[in-house]
């Protein structure tokens, strides 16, 4: 192969390379803008009793409504989420493991881990008023202003009547390349300018996912990392309490957390584009269009068929096809030993 074919095919091959990385990158980065932020910021940080395994948190009339878990230390309690001071207390016998609260039309709804049933207890004294019996585990309960939303430690949130507790319907959430988010825990239903949203964390992470609960579809994603390092005080002490107050603002704290910190949550109600939670190296490579790479391969390998036929043809053809095209090498003065040693290599 001629030293001028040699340097030819070098170059295409540079220059295909460079659109291919091009390509590639350009396909990745558009996987996560940037541009949108989704933060949550300290506003201020507040004692939490860290014997609580928080399991359930609200907020209600100035108050904090909390659930802690565990058998034998499952309480429902009332606490001043400004001093951490416990208001008033409910404990539990040793076989109820405490779940999810939310509040509906002055009663507090508290979840039960394995024991399928949803207690109902008066907010003027926490005496219990009555019950549901469900199926499954219970995690997390929210009022969205028509059904609790219920989790179950699955990828699937169910919504359900006030009236009778039965299923209305179920939703699966995913990011937004179809995975599904496995171990949706503590929640909380909040209106935001762009319609109702469920805020969840995943159990054993340190996130808070937003997803519009129309379809479970996860339109934002908080890092809250900086919240759980503050409080490392076991892998079972997780991020678990999300009580919305207004607008924007949150008082969070975790499974014996000894902070509740009061935080905003920017852009709320903003989406982000192409959200991945899980298998998200997957997802970049997917979404590099297998068209593209097959159109990248044929056109490489075209080019270096054109190259490598060229080299191969007869003499005189390539001199026809040389003079067709004018090309001024046939004026070159003639070629030195060492060219021509080069040349026959
Ligand atoms: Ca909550």
């Amino acid at each position: 192969m001629s030293r001028t074919r040699r340097s030819g095919l070098l170059l295409t091959y540079l220059v295909l390379s460079i659109i291919f990385s091009s390509l590639v990158q350009a396909e990745n980065t558009s996987i996560y803008d940037e541009s949108i932020e989704h933060e949550i910021v300290i506003l201020s940080e507040h004692n939490h009793h860290n014997e609580a395994f928080t399991q359930g948190l609200e907020m209600y009339n100035g108050s904090i409504y909390e659930s802690t878990g565990l058998y034998g230390h499952s309480s429902l309690r009332e606490v001043n989420p400004w001093t951490g001071d416990i208001i008033r207390s409910k404990s539990f016998n040793d076989s109820v493991f405490s779940e999810g609260i939310t509040v509906y039309n002055d009663t507090i709804i508290m979840l039960t881990w394995e024991t399928q049933i949803a207690y109902v207890f008066e907010m003027d004294n926490l005496s219990q008023v009555s019950s549901y019996e469900y199926e499954g585990e219970g995690w997390g309960i929210c009022f969205d202003g028509n059904s609790f939303v219920m989790s179950n430690g699955t990828s699937t949130v169910s919504f359900r009547s006030p009236e009778t507790f039965e299923i209305e319907r179920i939703v699966s959430v995913a990011d937004s390349f179809g995975n599904l988010i496995d171990r949706i825990n503590e929640l909380e239903c909040v209106n935001t300018p762009a319609g109702p949203r469920v805020l969840a964390n995943i159990w054993q992470q340190d996130r808070i996912l937003v997803f519009d609960p129309s379809n479970g579809t996860v339109v934002g994603d908080y890092d809250a990392s900086h919240l759980s390092s503050k409080n490392d005080n076991g892998h079972n002490n997780v991020l678990n309490g999300i009580a919305h107050i207004s607008d924007s603002e949150f008082w969070i704290t975790g499974k014996n957390w000894s902070s509740m910190y009061l935080v905003q949550m920017t852009n709320l109600s903003g989406a982000e584009a192409n959200i991945c939670i899980s298998h998200c190296e997957a997802a970049q490579d997917s979404n590099i269009s297998d068209n593209s790479l097959i159109t990248i391969g044929v056109l490489i390998l075209v080019i270096m068929f054109i190259f490598l036929r060229r080299d191969d043809m007869p003499a005189d053809k390539k001199s026809v096809e040389t003079s067709n095209r004018h090309d001024e090498q046939l004026n070159l003065p003639p070629l030195s030993q060492e060219d021509k040693g080069m040349l026959n290599d």
